[in-house]
């Protein structure tokens, strides 16, 4: 009987999946049967953008955490898939920091090229996953949306490829209920422009607070304040910007900050991150966490350690995306076609704790960069994915950090070179912080040949 795998979510970690069996299967392979189920009318995950907040047109809880005015916050030569660069996709070196379309446009440049959409279930979220000791099968019950109907298949193992960005954690401080003006969490902002002219808070000090503080001073908003309960994002920024300890409370309009100083604000986005939510597993499968790089009871920071019949893709914290989330899909892979060992239950804990350990004695950013590069260059060694320079790769992120210690708001300016091609990166026509229109066809456009 050939063995069925349900793949959840067809953003950048469910289309790893696919394309790593696809690879498999193009090479001479008997690969299983792949069904993945994708919520949205369309893959790419987070990629894929949506205006809406709230509920869908359906009553689902919308996806979609990115917004309007997205650029990559990290050079694309730190992302690039080893098997479809850049260059490939746009028929040319494009520069380092490219807004959301264009890199959607690369991303479904990949998929497009391989045949898996077959694969895919659109409109069908999944509510709940269980798994029976005695048949050794999961049944996996889905909701066909467009069709109103619940139904339930079994599979022999599940991928859960639903990504970490999606549910706010959404704290609570004095005075916010009677705050007359806009609160929102990071999730729901789509568009900076209703915030020209007005003076901003931001709540938290890590990606999200600077990327959308830094967007909303760039179209047009007078002030940006950020509030950070550890550390501050310590930039050197320029007027306009400052930073706070954590809120207090609000008296109307009026923040009180722990310092014991005070400003007044007309808008508040609450940065402060995401929780891992899956509501469609049972307690003994669902992974607990929060956003790290090394989240306990993941076997090589995939398998589920109390039954590795499931899997997970994606789940780390960050520095890595679209080339990790590659190499955790060939490795969940192989295990899955038994070219590499399940070893026993006790390996892989000394294992994970190895990697938890190596973890927890991060200081600073280069280390954290060090770390998720000696875990991917784990799995990559492991399997046929094609050679990426991990190294190479770990001096580009690092070279990043400088440049946004430098400059954060000229960083984007940059251009690097990339690992798969040798090619430097040409320097965008427009610098970011003029650059107001994020459309692929801007971005791509060669002012010159006009
Ligand atoms: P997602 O992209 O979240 O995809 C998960 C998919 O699962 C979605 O399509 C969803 O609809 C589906 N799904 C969820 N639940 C179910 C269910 N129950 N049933 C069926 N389907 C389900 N990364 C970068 O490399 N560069 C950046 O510049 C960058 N910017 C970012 C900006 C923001 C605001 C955010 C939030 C993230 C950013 N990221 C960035 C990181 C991002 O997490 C990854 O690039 C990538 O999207 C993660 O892919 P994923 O497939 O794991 O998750
Ligand atoms: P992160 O990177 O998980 O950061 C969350 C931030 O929110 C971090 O600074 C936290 O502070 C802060 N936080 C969390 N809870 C609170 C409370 N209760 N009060 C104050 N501050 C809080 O999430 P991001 O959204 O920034 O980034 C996620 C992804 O989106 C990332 O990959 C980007 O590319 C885009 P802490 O440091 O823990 O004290």
């Amino acid at each position: 009987m050939t063995k069925r795998i349900a793949i959840i979510g067809a953003g950048p970690s469910g289309l790893a999946v696919l394309r790593a069996f696809e690879n498999a299967r193009r090479k001479g392979a008997d690969i299983p049967e792949l069904t993945c189920f994708e919520k949205q009318d369309d893959w790419g995950g987070l990629w894929k953008y949506s205006w809406r907040t709230g509920l869908d047109h359906y009553g689902e809880p919308v996806h979609g955490s990115m917004y309007r005015y997205l650029w990559s916050n990290g050079p694309k030569e730190c992302l690039e898939f080893a098997d479809y660069s850049f260059e490939e996709h746009f028929g040319r070196p494009i520069p380092s920091y490219p807004p959301r379309a264009v890199l959607h446009d690369y991303i479904m440049g990949r998929v497009a090229k391989s045949d898996v959409r077959k694969y895919v279930r659109f409109e069908t979220p999944v509510r709940w996953v269980a798994y029976d000791e005695a048949s050794g099968l999961f049944t996996v019950r889905v909701k066909d949306l467009k069709a109103d109907r619940d139904h339930s298949e079994t599979f022999d193992h599940v991928i859960v490829a639903s990504g970490h960005f999606s549910t706010p954690n959404v704290p609570y401080f004095e005075g916010l209920e009677s705050f007359p003006g806009r609160v929102m969490h990071a999730h729901d902002f789509r568009s900076a422009d209703e915030f020209a002219g007005k003076d901003m808070l931001m709540i938290g000090s890590s990606y999200s607070a600077e990327d959308i503080g830094t967007q909303c001073f760039k179209y047009g908003a007078r002030s940006v304040t950020f509030s950070y309960r550890s550390k501050p994002l310590g930039f050197d920024w320029p007027e306009g910007f400052e930073e706070k300890p954590l809120l207090r409370k609000l008296v109307g309009k009026t923040a009180f900050f722990a310092d014991g100083t005070s400003r007044k604000v007309d808008a508040i986005v609450l940065c402060t991150g995401y929780q891992h939510n899956f509501p469609f597993l049972p307690d003994e499968l669902r992974l607990k966490t929060n956003n790290r790089l090394y989240p306990l009871n993941l076997y090589k920071g995939v398998a589920w350690q109390p039954n590795p019949k499931l899997f997970y893709i994606g789940m780390q914290d960050q520095y890595y995306t679209f080339n990790m989330f590659d190499a955790q899909a060939w490795y969940a892979r192989d295990m899955i076609l038994g070219r590499i060992a399940m070893p026993d239950a006790d390996t892989r804990q000394a294992d994970i704790l190895d990697w938890r350990r190596r973890e927890e004695a991060i200081e600073n950013p280069f280390q954290g960069i060090d770390f998720q590069t000696g875990y991917v260059r784990d799995l990559l060694s492991a399997t046929d994915y094609p050679f990426l320079d991990v190294d190479a790769v770990a001096a580009l992120f690092k070279e990043w950090e400088h440049d946004k210690e430098h400059s954060i708001l000229g960083y984007r300016d940059k251009s690097y070179r990339s690992v798969l091609t040798g090619n430097m990166a040409p320097v965008h026509h427009t610098k970011w912080m003029e650059a107001m229109d994020d459309s692929l066809a801007a971005f791509l456009a060669v002012p010159d040949a006009a």
